[in-house]
């Protein structure tokens, strides 16, 4: 892995130009690179801004070629726990190409991809959930998205893990002691108490798990997929909740052959609406394989919405919702009506697919959204249930304490106190440079 005790810097605001754009130096000589750029003099108050002129230039009679704020963050109050330099230039890709350059020629490193808060893990500024949580906070694209990730980064799910951790621990050194000192039996931990701990534990990691769909269909966003007979209105509705004309709509029967997909904020869930062909049966081969792709389409949908306009419901999917267009004309009262044309009740169908979905946003609740973390979690879980099986049995104390050690194990992969390098590098991977 990247060295953790040289200087690195890297420009920190996205690529292309803006009002402003931010360089930040990391590592010991941060403060010192820094006062060898500017022309301010002495050295700089901590977190206090200090404007200055920024000379990039090895050439000691340099001109400056911007004006600069530049903020000191001493260790260990600073984002990395390093010292850190953050300088506010103009948003000109040239001029903070510049700045890195000319730090580079004096002393620093160019940061590798997430480099800043791999730092921030390993100072234990954060744990890896938290690091994780800024890379999703960063990839965000819905509110709710945003929520969750900020939610992870506060620290609600390290709390509820470390405190099912420091349960664990507390059981474990008795359990030891009990194994050190066999002649006293269970004499550390009373084998009914041990099964209620142990249960109480398991409790708190199926409630986790039992969060774990909602967060994670958060986090990935979900499908939905448009079905049903030809002409009932499905481009028309899409285009409606897309808000945008982006599939054709004619009067002709089969006008959709291939899929359409389009990514909406459904409030707050990251959606792809698919529209589909209309099922119908039809010896025409373009419109038959647009048929195929809808059934297709629907079966892998996490929810499937079925438009009818005076036809029956063709039922499609596990996981569906009728939904009764054209209501704007005389139509037969069936599942939630709406009209793509006049966008009557379409917030009612909003509405009624987050309802469907079950994915109602839980504010007091930590939400595990992470695959990593659901998998691990997972397996403490099962461990927790096999270890209180056994004490209940009565079984000898090892069996016990391997289960929970194993337990243990798995949750100290999730806050990263047990992680590997090849674990650290994939997640720090996913990072863009100067985070
Ligand atoms: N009055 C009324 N007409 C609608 C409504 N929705 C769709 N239509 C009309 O119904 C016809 C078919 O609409 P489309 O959206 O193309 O229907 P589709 O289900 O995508 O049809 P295929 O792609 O052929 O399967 C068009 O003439 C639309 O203008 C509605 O809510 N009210
Ligand atoms: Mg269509």
């Amino acid at each position: 892995m990247f060295s953790t005790n040289d200087t690195i810097v890297a420009i920190a605001t996205p690529p292309g130009r803006g009002g402003i754009g931010v360089v930040r130096l990391s590592g010991p000589d941060a403060h010192a690179i820094t006062l060898r750029l500017v022309t301010h003099n002495g050295s700089l108050r901590p977190r206090r801004a200090t404007l200055t002129r920024i000379a990039c230039t090895t050439d000691a009679a340099a001109e400056p070629i911007d004006q600069v704020v530049v903020t000191s963050f001493p260790r260990p109050h600073s984002y990395t726990g390093d010292d850190v330099v953050e300088v506010s230039a103009h948003g000109s890709p040239v001029i903070l190409r510049a700045i890195v350059e000319a730090a580079i020629d004096r002393g620093a490193r160019l940061a590798e991809p997430g480099e800043f808060t791999l730092r921030a893990f390993l100072n234990g500024r954060i744990d890896l959930m938290q690091a994780e949580a800024v890379a999703d906070l960063i990839d965000a694209v819905t509110p709710l998205q945003a929520r969750a990730a900020f939610d992870q980064l506060e620290g609600t799910l390290t709390a509820a893990i470390a405190g099912i951790d420091a349960a664990l621990f507390d059981l474990v050194a008795r359990l030891e002691a009990s194994v050190d000192f066999p002649d006293e039996g269970y004499h550390f931990v009373e084998p009914g108490a041990l099964g209620r701990a142990i249960d109480d534990l398991a409790g708190r990691t199926a409630a986790l798990l039992a969060g774990a769909r909602r967060g994670q269909l958060i986090r990935d966003g979900l499908q939905i997929a448009i079905v049903g007979r030809p002409n009932v209105g499905k481009s028309s509705l899409f285009n409606a909740l897309a808000g945008a004309a982006r599939a054709i709509v004619t009067d002709v029967p089969g006008t959709t052959r291939d899929l359409v997909t389009e990514v909406v904020d459904l409030d707050g869930l990251r959606v792809t609406l698919v529209d589909t062909a209309g099922l119908r049966e039809t010896s025409e081969r373009v419109e038959s394989e647009g048929v195929e792709r809808a059934r297709r389409a629907a079966a892998v949908a996490d929810l499937v919405l079925i438009v009818v306009d005076e036809d029956e419901a063709e039922l499609v999917g596990t996981k569906h919702l009728v939904v009764q267009n054209k209501a704007d004309l005389e139509r037969p009262s069936r599942g939630v009506r709406v009209s793509a044309v006049t966008g009557a009740g379409l917030d009612d169908l909003r509405r009624a697919i987050i309802a469907a979905l079950d994915v109602e946003p839980v504010r007091d609740r930590p939400a595990l959204t992470n695959v990593r973390h659901i998998a691990l979690v997972e397996r403490a879980h099962v461990s927790l249930t096999r270890a209180a099986g056994a004490a209940r049995r009565s079984m000898p104390e090892e069996f016990v304490l391997a289960d929970l050690q194993d337990a243990r194990a798995a949750l100290e992969e999730i806050s990263g106190r047990r992680a590997s390098e090849a674990l650290l590098e994939h997640i720090f991977a996913r990072f863009c440079i100067g985070k």
